[in-house]
């Protein structure tokens, strides 16, 4: 049986993969494929035990991909994804995380040079090979070397972004929780952390049938190499070398066993060394004193029994929550419930945008908004931006649709490109005729700090500004963020008011949690967004929730958290 993650890791792979096949990530199969995902992950139910006829209802979803996620559910493989995996080993497919390593330069790389993995390409580099190739020549050699050193893609300290484990994670825990006798299991360590890069994934599960579990993951497709199995503890490499621990425990001591697992270490040899004060034991079995059990069916016993607060998982990494816990002093942590609204959110009118107005409001209705604000992309955004004129009519199809939706106010607004010297689209009038303006980089990467410094600066003075989207552009694992004087930016957002986002598309993750725990000491405003571009992403509010709970976030300091009406207070404020 195929569930909606299988499928949507399946299809990831595809596009993935038929990218290097075609020579584009344009492609109209690429596009095919991604746009089957776009459908599945916005789809209001699971697809699990749908028919073909079920699937090609679904928006985006044609019949050959239909064909694939049948053929996924009948045998477990599919067999255009196991000829394509044939061509393109992990090993090569890991270079197109480089970035300048498009699918067409990888593929002329393999075809010219040999290439075949990423030590095929740093010797290639250290033999000054790739500036004699077309379209390259001696400086992107140099920024590709830059690139990879920046990226430590190699040696045993290689992490992988939570955004290449997170669906692996939910597939392995659903399946987990199929198999008889299980009572439950939950994806612990760094990505119960929410993490935005991992190590490893350890998945604790609570059975008393420890010998079926093993056999049972022993069987999984994403098995591709077996480290260890014994007892109650089954480890394997995937395909892509990425190590999963699967540990299962008694039902009774879940909840010592999630303590332990989730960690992270620094915590946890905090909490023992409290056990060691009181002459107690800790360890993933439970809290001992001597024989005698004091807790480990539920985290919050053990915590309670230090006489501590419950720690929630995102804030366990030593940064002093232990002694706050003990003092009864944690911040209370932003939820999901707080969020009454989303302030950076996208239609068809951005030419990456993927769903209608309707669809895009119909969704926000059923995640409970009140409010949404349209931040469709400014003209100088290439290709997915819109005129004035273009944005003129869309507000006129904004303003229609938020008398005929009486449940949701609909803000009219932008997301403004800063360009490399803090310029914005349009003209400073013509920029106030929207409602609220999100402003955010998406070029020029590569300037000095100083320059990135006085770019964003300029921007905030501009009073259409009423946030700044993810500040430093980096994709985890791929690209880093942009060079900033955090200081300098954290003084000229708490002067001006305007707010920092923290926005949850897992790929993102911006602003770092370091920089949200230090905005918030400089009485810096907030806002969670999750820059959806259909419905499917609506479900990154829950991601840029938990990492903003790492940044120790609290609704109060949040925009989104509060109602309509101060929203509106809010870009008033800018403009006067
Ligand atoms: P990762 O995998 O590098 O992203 O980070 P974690 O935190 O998932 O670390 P991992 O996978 O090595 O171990 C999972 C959890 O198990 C960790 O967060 C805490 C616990 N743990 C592992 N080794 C030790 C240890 O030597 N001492 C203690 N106290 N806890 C440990
Ligand atoms: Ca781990
Ligand atoms: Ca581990
Ligand atoms: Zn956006």
């Amino acid at each position: 049986m195929v569930n909606r993650s299988d499928a949507l890791r399946m299809l990831a792979e595809l596009a993935k993969l038929t990218a290097l096949e075609e020579g584009s990530p344009q492609a109209f199969k690429v596009r095919a494929y991604e746009n089957a995902m776009a459908g599945i992950e916005g789809h209001p139910r699971d697809i699990e035990g749908l028919t073909k006829s079920d699937l090609v209802e679904i928006k985006g979803v044609g019949g050959a991909t239909a064909d694939k996620i049948l053929e996924l559910g009948e045998t477990g493989k599919v067999s255009k994804l196991e000829s394509l995996r044939e061509k393109y080993p992990p090993a090569f497919v890991e270079l197109t995380k480089i970035p300048g390593l498009g699918p067409k330069t990888l593929k002329m790389l393999r075809s010219q040079l040999g290439i075949e993995d990423l030590d095929g390409l740093k010797q290639a580099i250290a033999a000054e090979r790739l500036r004699d190739l077309p379209g390259l020549g001696e400086k992107s050699e140099a920024k590709i070397a830059t690139a990879i050193e920046r990226l430590g893609l190699h040696g045993k300290d290689r992490r992988t972004p939570l955004v290449e484990v997170h669906g692996l994670a939910l597939s392995l825990a659903s399946r987990l929780m199929a198999i008889d006798g299980v009572e439950d299991a939950v994806p612990c360590g760094s990505i119960r952390r929410f993490s935005e890069t991992i190590g490893d994934i350890d998945i604790v599960v609570s059975t008393m049938e420890p010998g079926r579990v093993s056999e049972e993951v022993l069987g999984f497709p994403e098995v591709n190499e077996v480290v260890g199995s014994g007892g109650t503890k089954t480890s394997f490499l995937t395909r892509e070398g990425l190590q999963v621990d699967i540990r299962t425990v008694q039902p009774s001591q879940i909840g010592s066993a999630l303590l332990y697992f989730t960690g992270s270490k620094t915590h946890n040899i905090a909490l023992r060394q409290k056990a060691i004060d009181r002459g107690w034991l800790l360890s993933e079995y439970g809290l001992f004193e001597g024989d005698e059990v004091i807790a480990s069916g539920t985290e919050e016993e053990i915590y309670h029994a230090f006489e501590m607060q419950f720690v929630p998982p995102p804030l366990r990494e030593g940064g002093g929550e232990v002694e706050a816990a003990s003092r009864g002093e944690l911040p209370e942590l932003i939820t999901r419930d707080d969020i009454k609204g989303d302030l950076h959110y996208h239609c068809d009118r951005s030419g990456d945008g993927r769903s209608t107005l309707e669809e895009m409001i119909e969704a926000a209705i059923g995640a409970g908004y009140q409010y949404v604000a349209f931040t469709d992309h400014g003209e100088n955004l290439a290709i997915n931006g819109s005129s004035a004129e273009e944005m003129l009519a869309h507000r006129d199809r904004i303003r229609k649709l938020d008398e005929s939706y009486p449940g949701i106010d609909l803000l009219f607004g932008c997301e403004l490109n800063i360009g490399p010297k803090g310029e914005l689209d349009y003209d400073a009038d013509f920029r106030l005729e929207f409602d609220y303006c999100v402003a955010s980089i998406h070029s020029h990467f590569d300037l000095s700090e100083d320059r990135q410094t006085a770019r964003i600066l300029t921007a905030l003075q501009d009073p259409a500004v009423s946030a700044i989207g993810h500040l430093t552009g980096r994709y985890v694992g791929r690209r880093p963020g942009v060079e900033l004087d955090v200081d300098a930016v954290l003084e000229g957002l708490s002067i001006t008011g305007v707010a920092l986002e923290v926005n949850g598309a897992l790929d993102r993750l911006d602003a770092t949690s370091e920089v949200i725990r230090r905005a918030i000491e400089s009485d810096v405003m907030f806002v969670i967004d999750t820059d959806s571009h259909h419905t499917g992403d609506l479900k990154r509010m829950d991601f840029g929730v938990r990492y903003a709970q790492r940044g120790w976030l609290t609704a109060d300091r949040v925009l989104n958290a509060r109602p309509f009406s101060a929203i509106r207070e809010h870009s008033a404020r800018r403009r006067t």
